[in-house]
């Protein structure tokens, strides 16, 4: 059975200016143990004082997962991830001739038995133990397989093969993990897989292929660097790749956009899966090819993660995304006025980045000479938001930045301290959205103008430009 352990808590708060409060971590966990990820690092409770409280909170929480402390290789770290009242203990000890030689200033022979003791000592206090040779891809594999076997002998139940800077590829990973399998005694393999080549996930799969049983993931793929494989990639590449089919996987998108919006790490829309681009089509014959049938250019049916498709409307559509987004609304218009219709949006001017279904219903009503009585679904508000006095505005503007419909955010004068711009398909999502604001921490109340029509400094109005 293959496994996942999600290292969002403790790799994932590795990640360049991002930290979470207590209180975030708890939901964190709780929103892991529902996607049902087998393993949460919690955190290194030698780190801070506030990670080790973290982690005992999460470890009292009684969740289904197996909770983890990582560690170095002392007693220091084993006795705190004890009391903090851990699973187990992960314990990392590099074993490359450079972290070696350069970091650690030990011998190889020094280094293993520095591993033996710290692993026997950690097993004496009743933990279970992940022993990580830290840069094990860049390891001499005989060393390696000592030290590992050395790591099993006192008492790890699993080796964590670490490409602590992501410089494997899928048919080395899969050639090294089957010679691991091959030479280890008994013991369970873990995947760590840095992401510096945007290799990351490939090469987990090829690890997967090749006997190992678990593969580390963060919410996100956030971690030190480029970070580790993301969380929803992993299980969607399983479950739809490799038929391994024991995740929840509704819960990823909330879990995704909550750590969006506590890390202030925002997602490329090309990101896969989670990505706001990921099943939005473009092209005349892409479009028209999903809307005949959506297998035809979607992977996997969007609703597996409670998402939609999403089809944008500019000079590359063709007919038949416009006449379905006219039909979405209701509008009937003749095939000789829909071709007009699609050749005025082709020679819109280059300006107009992104047309929004206004402009569409604006060219409609312009080329019919009828009124068009709808209301968009595509809309766009301003919101303007109050910060509670003692504030750093600059830490709520970037916490409103979390939220996919938030286009643009801006710091203003008067009696409001930020104003934002939204974009959602529909009042019902304009409402929800606003609740979510008002919980942000540090707003204080806030206030919607919904935008009618938009008007730019050039004087094109209407049906050009684009907001946000
Ligand atoms: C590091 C440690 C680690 C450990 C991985 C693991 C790595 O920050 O260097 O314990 O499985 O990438 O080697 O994250
Ligand atoms: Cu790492």
């Amino acid at each position: 059975m293959v496994e996942i352990l999600d290292s969002t808590l403790r790799e994932g708060e590795q990640t360049p200016y991002v930290s979470f409060t207590l209180k975030e971590k708890l939901e964190i966990a709780r929103l892991l143990d529902q996607v049902g990820v087998e393993m949460i690092e919690a955190g290194d409770p030698c780190v801070s004082p506030g990670i080790a409280t973290a982690v005992e909170k999460i470890a009292g929480l009684g969740l289904k997962a197996e909770i983890v402390a990582h560690s170095m290789a002392t007693k220091k770290g084993i006795d705190k991830a004890k009391a903090c009242g851990a699973n187990r203990v992960a314990i990392f000890y590099a074993t490359s001739k450079i972290h070696l030689d350069a970091k650690l200033h030990k011998t190889p022979d020094e280094a293993i038995q520095i591993i033996r003791e710290q692993i026997t000592y950690a097993r004496s206090l009743g933990l279970k133990v992940r022993y990580t040779p830290e840069d094990a891809t860049r390891t001499d594999f005989d060393f390696l397989v000592r030290v590992c076997n050395v790591a099993i002998q006192a008492g790890a139940d699993r080796i964590s093969f670490a490409d602590t800077l992501g410089i494997m590829q899928p048919h080395a990973m899969y050639e090294q993990v089957r010679a691991l399998r091959e030479n280890l005694l008994p013991c369970k393999i873990d995947l760590h897989c840095h992401n510096d080549y945007g290799l990351a996930l490939a090469n987990a799969m090829a690890g997967i292929r090749a006997g190992a049983d678990c593969i580390h993931t963060t919410v996100n793929g956030m971690g030190e660097r480029a970070g580790i494989p993301d969380l929803a990639e992993t299980i969607l590449a399983l479950n739809n790749l490799e038929r391994v089919e024991q995740y929840n996987i509704l819960p990823l998108m909330p879990v995704s956009n909550y750590i969006e919006k506590v890390s202030g790490f925002f997602l490329a829309p090309n990101k896969p899966i989670t990505g706001q681009n990921a099943f939005t089509h473009k092209s005349g014959v892409h479009t028209d090819g999903v809307l005949k049938d959506s297998r035809t250019y979607e992977p996997f049916d969007p609703a597996l993660l409670g998402r939609e498709r999403k089809i944008v409307i500019d000079k590359y559509t063709g007919k038949s995304a416009v006449a379905a987004r006219l039909d979405e609304y209701g509008i009937e218009v003749s095939p000789a006025e829909l071709e007009v219709i699609v050749s005025r949006i082709k020679n819109l001017d280059e300006n107009s980045k992104q047309l929004f279904d206004t402009d569409i219903i604006d060219i409609a009503e312009q080329v019919t000479g009828r009124v068009i009585d709808v209301i968009p679904h595509d809309i766009h508000a301003l919101v303007m938001v109050e910060t509670e006095s003692h504030v750093y505005i600059p830490s709520v503007v970037r916490r409103l930045r979390g939220f996919h419909q938030v286009n643009n955010v801006y710091e203003v004068t008067g009696d409001y301290d930020i104003s934002a711009i939204v974009n959602v398909d529909n009042v019902m999502a304009l409402n929800n959205l606003i609740d979510q604001l008002r919980t942000v921490a540090g707003v204080k109340r806030t206030e919607t103008r919904v935008i009618l029509k938009k008007y730019f400094a050039n004087g094109n109005g209407g049906n050009n430009g684009n907001i946000g």
